[in-house]
């Protein structure tokens, strides 16, 4: 199996948080920078972002249906509750991706040249990320304190925003929530850099 991804992005890193956990080896190919427009770099993916799995004659895109596909090949027990049902739950996943993705759209746009401070639209995606913290941190009780794909997923924004400088925001209970799942070696292994 082949995982297209960059060591900074998020989205890859809670598949490659979930692969560790289940302790599974794949290949992992460095898209270089993900702000290219080439499929060819994003392992044929024709919206040009990573991940994208290559499973043999599988191909799989988007990070949560990769992590889907993951257990239901490899994990029928579904150790990390990737296949929830839970409302919560899913809510907190769809808020994870969305401050996710409202950061990645300003680094790639920031990375392309634009003056994101000068364009409204941005100015509602910093908020976005902030009202979307803040949600998080009020619901923090929603992620669970073991390992979890939820859990690997939060990380993986916090790390992220960390790492950007993009988190105005303290959220004591959020990073309490993760801090002991964020210390197993695996974890702290992948944090980016
Ligand atoms: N919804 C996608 C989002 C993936 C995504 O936005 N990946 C970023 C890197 S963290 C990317 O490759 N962006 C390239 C671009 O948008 O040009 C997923 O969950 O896999």
């Amino acid at each position: 199996m082949q995982l297209h991804y960059t060591p900074r992005s998020h989205f890859a890193r809670k598949v490659r948080l979930l692969l560790a956990g289940l302790q599974v080896d794949v290949d992992l190919i460095d898209a270089g920078n993900a702000a290219e427009a080439d499929p060819a770099r994003f392992g044929g993916n024709p919206l040009m972002k990573v991940p994208t799995l290559v499973d043999g004659q599988h191909w799989v895109v988007e990070s949560d249906h990769i992590a889907a596909y993951l257990v239901r090949k490899l994990d029928p027990a579904d150790r990390f509750d990737v296949l929830t049902t839970d409302v919560d739950a899913l809510n907190v996943r769809a808020v994870l991706n969305g401050v996710m993705s409202a950061e990645a759209e300003l680094i790639l746009a920031e990375r392309t040249g634009l003056d994101t401070r000068a364009h409204r639209r941005f100015d509602k995606m910093r908020a976005g990320i902030d009202h979307g913290l803040a949600w998080l941190e009020d619901n923090h009780s929603l992620i669970p304190t073991a390992s979890s794909y939820l859990t690997f997923h939060a990380i993986a924004m916090w790390d992220h925003l960390a790492l950007y400088g993009m988190c105005e925001r303290d959220c004591p209970r959020l990073r309490e929530r993760i801090s002991p799942c964020a210390d197993i070696d695996f974890v702290a292994a992948s944090k980016p850099l």
